[in-house]
């Protein structure tokens, strides 16, 4: 437990803030140690059958503190990467449940390419997003040159990462770094009803899913085939998959467990 990420559980939804608004919710150790903890419970708690992950105040995240990665007793830059953003990403890219990423503000550095690692992203308007590495003399990390290629293209993601431009969330929305862009007093209800949705849908075929989309950027098609294949083997054997089909046949709204 720790006062820097809020956690509240509301039906299966998890919802995790990031809470150091005085900072634009930007990481120290306790913070992205305390993220990784709830990620992990995430996953083992079966009533927990999706994220919202959110900030506190204006932003969403500011990425790494630098008053901590320049302080000589804080930890090495190396060891913010190894032990801090490293294991995020990971964490989120294999939570077994879906998570939505609520970005409620400026979103920059490492706070961006988390946001960007989320399933889906549901943006305010007053949000941004900011690849600032460049700005202060480092690459981009936290998955960030893994996944932003992916979204907006190579050409795009280098001119962002590049130049460290401000994009606006229509303009995420354009690129297709987010989801869905919604009014300041209306995306985290938008985001809160997506993941409600998704908590109450077959979570082991969204896991799967995922399991699928993350593979697809390394597989050829006959290893995707393959997989897929294996995946639908064990989903066709899955609790959810008789509800669906006999609800559908019945004519009737299903109710899916996530078995
Ligand atoms: O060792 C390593 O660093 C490796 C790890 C790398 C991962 C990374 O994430 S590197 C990238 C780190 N992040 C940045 O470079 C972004 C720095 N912040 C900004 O560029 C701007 O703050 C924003 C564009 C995000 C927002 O600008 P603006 O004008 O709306 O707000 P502001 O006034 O700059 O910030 C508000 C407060 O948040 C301010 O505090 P103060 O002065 O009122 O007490 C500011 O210092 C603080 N803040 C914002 N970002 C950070 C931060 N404090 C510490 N670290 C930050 N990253």
């Amino acid at each position: 437990m720790s006062e820097f990420i809020l956690s509240s559980q509301n039906g299966g939804v998890l919802k995790l803030t990031m809470n150091r608004p005085d900072k634009y919710n930007a990481f120290v150790r306790e913070m992205a140690l305390a993220l990784q903890d709830e990620l992990a419970r995430a996953q083992s708690d079966k009533s927990i059958r999706a994220v919202i992950l959110t900030g506190e105040g204006r932003a969403f995240c500011a990425g790494q503190d630098l008053a901590e990665a320049t302080d000589p007793n804080g930890p090495e830059l190396t060891k913010i990467v190894t032990e801090h953003y490293n294991p995020i990403i990971e964490a989120i890219r294999s939570l077994e449940k879906p998570v939505v990423a609520a970005v409620n503000g400026v979103a920059a550095g490492a706070g961006a390419n988390i946001a960007l690692a989320c399933d889906l992203v549901v943006a305010s308007e007053a949000a941004s997003f900011i690849q600032a590495f460049s700005k202060i003399g480092l690459i981009p990390d936290s998955g960030g040159t893994y996944t932003l290629p992916r979204l907006v293209g190579l050409q795009r993601a280098s001119a962002l990462m590049m130049l460290g431009d401000k994009v606006s969330a229509q303009d995420a929305l354009a690129m297709g770094m987010v989801y869905k862009v919604a009014a300041p007093d209306e995306y985290m209800s938008l985001a809160e009803q997506i993941a409600t949705q998704l908590s109450q849908m077959p979570t082991l075929a969204l896991a799967r899913t995922k399991a699928l989309l993350n593979a697809s950027y390394q597989n050829d098609l006959s290893a995707q085939l393959a997989l897929e294949d294996k995946y639908q083997t064990e989903c066709g054997q899955s609790y959810d998959y008789q509800e669906g089909t006999a609800a559908f046949l019945q004519k009737r709204k299903p109710e899916f467990k996530g078995e």
